[in-house]
């Protein structure tokens, strides 16, 4: 059974060319490029069903349709936490549709996690697996949101039954550039997560400049196939992965989760592969990966996390691929590219390219001033793709912005006299594991709360698989003693999988300097290498 028969019987299809030509909604763009013989195969899943453009058509215009009917006001959010599935795609296809604002959120976010992010975004719509369905629609209902419904990754749910009722016509909603089309919430240096506010406008022109930078290929030259084996809640899979392929009417293998076995196994039908560095490790690990088993495939992209060069360089040995690493962020989506064309440059390892067509970037000194190649700085970011700002939070979106308009990216770097920019560290206290953000601010916070804990720091140290890891470090209050390992379990019990520290080390004191500030790269160095 596929979307569509559990929606309905096959009725008249919506029309691309019904939308106005002016319309900036991203959704009309996306439509205006699937294929015109409708019936091929959009999104085959690694389950093995098959997703027509004309299902995704269908499917999209009924869950519109019903996101309409609920009669919410203007720029309502849709708050997301479901697992990956394409239903869980048609309904970022279709919130979008509607001109409602899509608020993906990680599936391993618990209660508290979940009650901060309802609280402060107060989405009019909730939609979550049935499993969680008795916890959160409590706390929703508590912070005003009008609707629960719930999807699972089998097709069932009430989402997918109340829109089986609703009609595949549908005009997409008329939306401007300015108009909001996605929160994302990204996790804040004092512990507080903020939501970066993107555009229709943001998103449709990084995806139209990816199309073109990145050489998707139409039909007529052979044709992409993308393998999504990401998570579709955050900009990587849910935007760069997602918008690239639909922009550009490629085909989709839909991997439910990240599975180097598979992803292999399916490379034989691909074209393109987009990851998160730990993925191009584990798969590095396989020993069926080789020069053969990548044969169709044109291109490797990595991001969200730094690359190693140990990484790229064993790539390009076993698949005789240079891996082309990009740069961005949740606020901005992508920032620079490596080139895809030969023409446009050589793709170097370990650096993240030039900035993308329309992107101004540069390297700041402490004291503003832009400073020449080679020296390093913060980077800082202009451009039709930078964010609205932060929801809710006016003083902390003009303090992350200069007076010129340059949003300041919290990265630090370097720009060679090749015009190639290299990530060289982060002026914010950020631990990136296996491409998820982790904030030690927050995380600390959790620790301090636990009895027993006078205090403690997180920090970041190596890992081979995830790249870096969190690390605890605490302090007991004096006659207090703690054990680690129950330490570990508490925070399990509360926090997303991917926040809990590695290890922890229970100590008699943190070192500071002469100010009194923990000194986190003694920590650092000191837990690195056990
Ligand atoms: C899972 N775990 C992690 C983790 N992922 N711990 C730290 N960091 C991570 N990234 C935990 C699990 O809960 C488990 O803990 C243990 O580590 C081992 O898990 P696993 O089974 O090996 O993990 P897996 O489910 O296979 O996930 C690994 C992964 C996943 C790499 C597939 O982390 C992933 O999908 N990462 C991609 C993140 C992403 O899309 N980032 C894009 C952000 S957008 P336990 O205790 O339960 O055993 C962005 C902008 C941009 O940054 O530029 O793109
Ligand atoms: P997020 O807030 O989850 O969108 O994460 C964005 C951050 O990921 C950026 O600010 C960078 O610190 C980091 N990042 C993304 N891509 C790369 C890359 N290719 N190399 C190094 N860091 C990266």
């Amino acid at each position: 059974m596929n979307l569509t028969s559990h929606l309905g019987t096959p009725g008249s299809a919506c029309n691309p060319g019904l939308d106005e030509a002016d319309n900036a909604n991203l959704f009309a763009a996306l439509l205006a490029q699937f294929p015109t013989d409708t019936q091929r195969c959009a999104v085959q899943t690694d389950t093995g069903l098959h997703y027509s453009w004309q299902d995704l058509m269908d499917a999209t215009a009924m869950v519109a349709n019903l996101l309409e009917s609920l009669d919410l006001p203007p720029s309502s959010r849709v708050a997301v936490q479901v697992e990956k599935s394409v239903e869980a795609l048609v309904l970022y296809l279709a919130t979008l549709r509607a001109g409602l604002v899509y608020l993906p959120l990680n599936t391993a976010y618990q209660s508290a996690e979940m009650a901060y992010f309802v609280a402060d975004a107060q989405p009019a719509v909730v939609v979550c697996t049935a499993r969680n369905f008795g916890w959160l629609s409590k706390l929703a209902f508590q912070s005003g949101t009008r609707y629960v419904f719930t999807l699972d990754d089998d097709r069932t749910g009430s989402l997918l039954e109340r829109a089986a009722q609703c009609s595949r016509q549908h005009q997409v909603a008329v939306r401007k550039d300015e108009d909001l089309a996605a929160i994302i919430y990204t996790s804040g240096t004092t512990g507080r997560s903020k939501g970066a506010m993107l555009s229709h406008g943001n998103l449709r022109s990084n995806a139209l400049v990816l199309k073109d930078y990145w050489d998707w290929r139409s039909d007529a030259q052979g044709g992409d196939v993308l393998i999504h084996a990401l998570p579709i809640f955050h900009v990587h899979g849910l935007f760069v992965a997602i918008h690239g392929a639909l922009i550009n009417g490629s085909k989709m293998l839909w991997c439910a989760k990240f599975d180097p076995k598979s992803v292999l196994a399916q490379m034989a039908q691909a074209t393109v592969f987009m990851g998160v560095p730990t993925m191009y490790v584990r798969l590095l690990a396989e020993a069926g990966l080789n020069r053969a088993a990548v044969r169709n495939l044109r291109l490797f992209v990595s991001g969200s996390a730094p690359m190693l060069l140990d990484t790229f360089v064993q790539w390009q040995e076993r698949t005789g691929h240079a891996v082309l690493e990009r740069y961005g962020m949740s606020e901005t989506v992508m920032l620079t590219s490596n080139p895809c064309r030969l023409s446009d440059g050589e793709r170097l390892g370990g650096t993240v390219g030039k900035p993308l067509p329309g992107v101004q970037l540069r390297i700041a000194g402490e004291g503003g001033g832009t400073l020449p190649p080679g020296e390093i700085g913060g980077i800082e970011v202009k451009g039709p793709n930078v964010f609205r700002g932060y929801w809710n939070m006016p003083d902390k979106t003009a303090q992350e912005f200069t007076a010129d308009g340059f949003f300041k990216t919290g990265d630090v770097g370097t720009i060679a006299a090749n015009g190639y920019l290299t990530i060289v560290g982060r002026s914010k206290d950020l631990i990136i594991s296996g491409g998820y953000n982790v904030y030690p601010a927050e995380i600390e916070g959790y620790i301090n709360a636990i009895e027993g804990v006078a205090e403690s720091a997180l920090v970041g140290v190596p890992d081979a698989d995830f790249g870096e890891v969190g690390v605890a470090v605490v302090v007991p209050k004096p006659g207090t003693s703690l054990d680690s390992a129950a330490l570990v379990a508490r925070l399990k019990s509360t926090l997303a999988n991917f926040k809990v520290p590695k290890r922890c080390y229970v100590v008699d004191e943190l070192p500071r300097n002469a100010m009194g500030k923990v000194q986190k790269n003694v920590l650092r160095d000191r837990y690195a290498a056990r």
